[in-house]
């Protein structure tokens, strides 16, 4: 009969339509996702992409597997230009530096502002909080999904000539600086002599004292084992951190089923979770290890006291107010605000 017929024509449509999408997704997974690294996996940055890996094979019973090309060598050594690569496709996933995506995304110099995170709970206040929620949105619109958050640290300066206690000891140095506009003006200000040079590059440089001096996280100078390049300076001024983002390219996202996309959310949840510990671990007043660790290699560390961390504020803050408009007042504002009530 007709009414046998239409039962019939609509439960084959309705079969078709809730096989099809997944079946369609699934023929378009790839053997392997390239995965983007700027350092190396022995790095706490590094850990967060095995970590990662790891948990999205096993979740997904080996339906997704990342392949870790360290050395940011899908981008030639540019990290810079790591970002626009993620968005055409050359890259499928990365955990990348705010610094290194602020060109294309000028939200992220946020965290790259001169004294704005006293601490690690400042950290988590934006990351974990609503600024970290209109970061995402932003990254989002720039054709990129993010994930996660991880952290690469608060970045430590370190020269080769004298130690570094007032914004005077930086006057003449010449420092390496990475990729953002912002460092040339905070270190311009503070009289020292900046450099932009992708960290590829910066090795070598530093080596050969092309440069004096850098600034970078703990684990990225003990990692790299910068002390041995004559590296022997080094001043805890906590002035900027640079927090990681767990990201993957929007066409492979959406080919992906719901339930997958929601596992390699999660796994990326918890790998930063983790990493964060991991990229912590040793450089607090509690747990000192690391700097213990570093000062055994013949490094004089200095912690600024508060009223020199006071004449740094001072000598940047024409830089914090000047990118203050360019990221916008808003954020940086709700970014103050949340800081204060942490
Ligand atoms: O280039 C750097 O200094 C590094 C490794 O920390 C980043 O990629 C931001």
């Amino acid at each position: 009969t007709f009414l046998q017929k239409l039962c019939f024509a609509t439960g084959l449509a309705i079969g078709l339509t809730s096989l099809a999408p997944q079946a369609m997704a699934q023929a378009k997974y790839k053997d392997e996702y390239k995965l983007s690294l700027v350092v190396n996996t022995t790095f706490p940055w590094g850990q967060a992409t095995v970590i990662w890996s790891d948990l999205v094979r096993e979740r997904t019973n080996g339906r997704i597997n990342f392949k870790i090309y360290p050395g940011t060598s899908l981008v030639q050594g540019d990290q810079t230009r790591e970002f626009p690569a993620i968005r055409q496709g050359v890259i499928d996933v990365a955990v990348g530096s705010t610094i290194n995506w602020s060109p294309q995304v000028k939200e992220l110099n946020l965290f790259s502002m001169p004294f704005l995170m006293p601490d690690y709970r400042a950290v988590d206040a934006l990351t974990q909080g609503e600024v970290g929620k209109r970061i995402f949105e932003r990254i989002e619109k720039a054709g990129v999904i993010p994930l996660a958050w991880g952290e690469n640290g608060y970045r430590q300066v370190s020269n080769s000539k004298h130690p570094i206690r007032k914004p005077e000891d930086l006057k003449g140095l010449k420092l390496r600086v990475v990729g953002s506009p912002l460092y040339m003006d905070t270190f311009t200000a503070l009289g020292a002599n900046p450099v932009q040079m992708s960290w590829a590059d910066a090795q070598p440089a530093l080596a050969s004292k092309a440069v004096d001096g850098q600034e970078n996280p703990l684990s990225i100078y003990n990692g790299s084992k910068l002390y041995n390049v004559g590296q022997k300076h080094l001043t805890l001024w906590n002035y900027v951190n640079d927090p990681l983002i767990f990201v993957v390219n929007k066409e492979v996202w959406n080919s992906w089923t719901p339930e997958d996309r929601e596992i390699v959310r999660q796994a990326a949840i918890d790998a930063g979770k983790q990493e964060i510990e991991i990229a912590r671990k040793g450089t607090t007043a509690e747990d000192n290890s690391l700097i213990k660790e570093i000062e055994a290699q013949g490094v004089e560390v200095h912690t600024l006291s508060n009223e020199e961390y006071q004449a740094f504020v001072k000598a940047t803050e024409s830089v914090f107010n000047k990118w203050k408009e360019r990221i916008g007042a808003d954020l940086v504002e709700k970014a103050q605000e949340d800081i204060a009530k942490r």
